[in-house]
C-alpha cells in the first residue's frame, strides 16, 4: 500500500540538487511524505502511526532514502533515533502524550548525545541535570553538537549526567535520558555548513537551566547509557537499508553510462576492467541488502541480542556504499565529477555514514572486544580449573580434547543442513573459518590477556575477519533461499554468492594469519614507530628530495 506512493515522491518533480540548494524539502514533497505516514513508520496505529515491523521499515527506508540521503538523515534523525527512546522505553503516559504528534510529522524529534568533548566517548558527556529542591523537575544544563534536526526539532532526547546513589551508598555520576520540549527554553545555533546531506539540518543545541518535569525521564534514572546504546543498536539497520537504496541507484547510473559511452571504438561495458567494477559494485550491494534484511528479520523474530550484527551491518554498508558511489563516479569519468549528474552529491552524502551513529573505528573495536568477552570468560574458567586440577579434571580434559578435535577440523559447526546442496563447499569453508577464528581469539587472549584492549591494530584485523564470516553467513543464507524457492534471479545470485564467499574466505585467512605472523607483527611495530615520529613532529619528518 505504501511503497507505491513512496515511489511517486521521486516521480513527482523531485530534484535532489534543488533540495540541496534550498537546504530543505519543498513543501509539496514534505506534505506527500506526511500523507504517506513516513514520519511514524513504527509507531502503533493507536498513536497514529503505520505500525510497521522492522522488515517493513527496512523496505520503506530503502525506497525513501535511496535517491537522496539528505532526506534519510532528516527522517532517520526523527524516528530511527529521535523518538526511538519513547518507542523502546517510554511509559504509557509518555507515549500517549508525545507519539501522536511525532507520528504525523506535526512535531519533529532529534537525538542529543554528542558534545564538543564527547563524540565516540559517549559515556564522557558533561551535560548535567540536577533535581530541583521540590523534586518535581530536573534542571538541565549543557551543550550538544552535530545534532541532526537540531534547529527544527520540537522534542529532544537528551542524555546528561545525574548523581545516583550506588549500592555502596556513595553518590556517583550516571547518565540519564530525558525527553525535552523546545518550549522549555531549549535553544539552537545556526545551521552548520556541511560537506553533504544538506537536506538535513545540523546545529548545536543548548540547555541553560532548562526545567524538565520528572515524568519526562526516559527509562530509569541512571540507565541513560544503556538507553542511548540500545537506541543506536536499534537504529543502525536503518542506515544499512538507506545505503542499499543509494547503491542500487549508483549501479543503475553506472550501468547506463557504461552501456552508452563509446571509447576506442567500443562501449565501456565491453571492457573487462569496467565489468570487474560493475560486478564488485553489485556484489557489495547484494551483501549490504542481505545484511539489512537479515538484521531486520532477526529483530522481528524477537531476538534481543543483535548489537554485534547491527554494528557489523553499519560498518559494512557505509564502506560498501562509499566504494560503490566512488566507482560510479569513476566510470562516469569527468561527467561524474560535474554536479548535474548527481553522482558527486552521492559521494559527498555517503561520506558521513562512516562517521556518525558510531565511527567505523569505534564499532570495529566494539565488534572485536564484545566478541572476545564471552571467550575471555570461558578461558578464565579454564585458568581457574588449572589451579585445582583434581576437582576440575573433567573440564580440563574436555578442553584438551576440544583443542585436538579442532586442530584436525573435527569440531567445526555443521552448517550443511542449512545451506543449499550447491553451496556445501562454501558451508564447510565457513565452518573451518569459525574454528580458525575461535583459535585466533584464544591465541590473542592467552598472549595478551587483558592488555588485548590496547592492541587496536590486531583488534581491527579480528573485526575484519568477523565481518567477513558474517558476510559469508548472510550471503549463504540468502542464496539458499533463492535456490530453494527457485526465484527468478537464483542463477545470478548463485554467481555472486560464489565470488563473494571466495573473496571473503581469502580475506579471513589473511587477517587471521596476520594475527600470528612475525612479518605482520613487525610491520605493526613499524606503523607505531613511523606514526610516533610524525606525531611528535606534528607532520612529516622525512627530508625533501631536493634537500
Ligand atoms: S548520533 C551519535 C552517535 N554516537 C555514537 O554512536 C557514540 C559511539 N560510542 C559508543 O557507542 C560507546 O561510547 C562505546 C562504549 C561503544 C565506545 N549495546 O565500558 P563500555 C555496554 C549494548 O565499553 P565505553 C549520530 O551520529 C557495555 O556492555 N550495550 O563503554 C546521528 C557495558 O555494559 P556493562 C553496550 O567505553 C546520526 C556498558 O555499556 C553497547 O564508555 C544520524 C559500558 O561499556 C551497545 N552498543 O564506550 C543518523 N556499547 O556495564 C541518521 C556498550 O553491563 C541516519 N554497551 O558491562 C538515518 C538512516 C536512515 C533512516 C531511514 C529512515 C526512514
Amino acid at each position: 500500500m505504501v511503497t507505491e506512493p513512496v515511489l511517486k515522491l521521486y516521480a513527482n518533480e523531485y530534484d535532489p540538487l534543488k533540495v540541496e540548494d534550498n537546504n530543505k524539502l519543498e513543501d509539496k514533497h514534505l506534505q506527500l511524505l506526511k500523507d504517506i505516514g513516513i514520519f511514524g513508520i513504527q509507531v502503533s496505529q493507536e498513536h497514529g502511526g503505520m505500525d510497521c515491523n522492522n522488515t517493513q521499515y527496512a523496505r520503506l527506508a530503502e525506497l525513501t532514502c535511496g535517491n537522496d540521503l539528505g532526506i534519510s538523515v532528516f527522517l532517520g534523525a526523527h524516528q530511527s533515533i529521535g523518538y526511538k527512546g519513547l518507542l523502546l522505553y517510554g511509559s504509557k503516559e509518555q507515549k500517549d502524550k508525545y507519539l501522536p504528534q511525532l507520528a504525523t510529522g506535526e512535531k519533529l524529534a532529534c537525538f542529543c548525545l554528542t558534545e564538543p568533548s564527547a563524540g565516540s566517548d559517549a559515556g564522557g558527556i558533561k551535560s548535567r541535570a540536577v533535581l530541583s529542591e521540590d523534586g518535581k523537575h530536573w534542571i538541565l544544563n549543557g551543550g550538544k553538537t552535530y545534532i541532526s534536526n537540531g534547529g527544527i526539532a520540537d522534542y529532544f532526547t537528551v542524555f546528561a549526567q545525574t548523581a545516583v546513589k550506588s549500592s555502596s551508598g556513595e553518590m556517583k555520576d550516571k547518565v540519564t535520558a530525558f525527553l525535552v520540549s523546545r518550549t522549555t527554553g531549549v535553544t539552537s545555533g545556526p545551521k552548520m555548513a556541511k560537506m553533504g546531506i544538506n537536506a538535513s539540518n545540523t546545529t548545536e543545541v543548548y540547555f541553560d537551566n532548562v526545567k524538565v518535569p520528572v515524568e519526562d525521564v526516559i527509562g530509569s534514572v541512571g540507565d541513560g547509557f544503556k538507553v542511548a546504546m540500545n537506541i543506536l543498536n536499534n537504529g543502525r539497520y536503518g542506515m544499512c537499508c538507506a545505503l542499499s537504496g543509494t547503491m542500487k541507484r549508483a549501479i543503475e547510473i553506472a550501468s547506463a553510462h557504461a552501456n552508452n559511452r563509446t571509447q576506442f571504438g567500443n562501449k565501456l561495458a565491453s571492457y573487462t576492467g569496467i565489468q570487474e567494477k560493475i560486478a564488485r559494485m553489485s556484489m557489495l550491494h547484494y551483501t549490504t541488502q542481505s545484511m539489512a534484511y537479515m538484521l531486520s528479520g532477526l529483530m522481528d523474530s524477537g531476538m534481543k541480542d543483535y548489537q554485534l550484527e547491527a554494528a557489523i551491518s553499519k560498518v559494512y554498508a557505509s564502506e560498501a556504499a562509499s566504494y560503490v558511489v566512488d566507482e560510479c563516479l569513476q566510470i562516469l569519468g569527468g561527467m561524474g565529477y560535474m554536479r548535474e549528474t548527481g553522482v558527486e552529491k552521492m559521494v559527498r552524502d555517503v561520506r558521513i555514514f562512516r562517521i556518525f551513529e558510531g565511527t567505523n573505528e569505534i564499532l570495529r573495536l566494539f565488534v572485536a572486544l564484545t566478541g572476545m568477552q564471552s571467550a575471555g570468560g570461558h578461558l578464565k574458567e579454564i585458568q581457574r580449573a588449572l589451579k585445582q586440577p583434581v576437582a576440575n579434571l573433567g573440564m580440563i580434559f574436555n578442553e584438551g580434547t576440544r583443542r585436538i578435535r579442532r586442530s584436525v577440523g573435527l569440531d567445526a559447526p555443521d552448517l550443511s543442513e542449512f545451506v543449499h546442496s550447491e553451496f556445501q563447499q562454501e558451508a564447510q569453508q565457513l565452518s573451518k573459518n569459525i574454528i580458525a577464528f575461535s583459535s585466533a581469539v584464544e591465541h590473542l587472549l592467552i598472549k595478551y590477556t587483558r592488555d588485548i584492549i590496547h592492541e587496536q591494530i590486531l583488534l581491527n584485523r579480528l573485526a575484519n575477519a568477523t565481518i567477513d564470516i558474517y558476510t559469508m553467513l548472510v550471503v549463504l543464507s540468502r542464496v539458499t533461499r533463492a535456490l530453494n524457492k527457485n526465484i527468478s534471479s537464483a542463477d545470478i545470485e548463485k554467481n555472486m554468492a560464489r565470488v563473494i564467499c571466495s573473496e571473503a574466505n581469502l580475506r579471513i585467512d589473511r587477517n587471521l594469519r596476520s594475527l600470528r605472523s612475525s612479518d605482520a607483527l613487525r610491520n605493526d611495530e613499524g606503523y607505531r614507530t613511523i606514526a610516533k615520529d610524525v606525531l611528535t613532529n606534528n607532520g612529516i619528518v622525512h627530508s625533501h628530495p631536493l634537500d
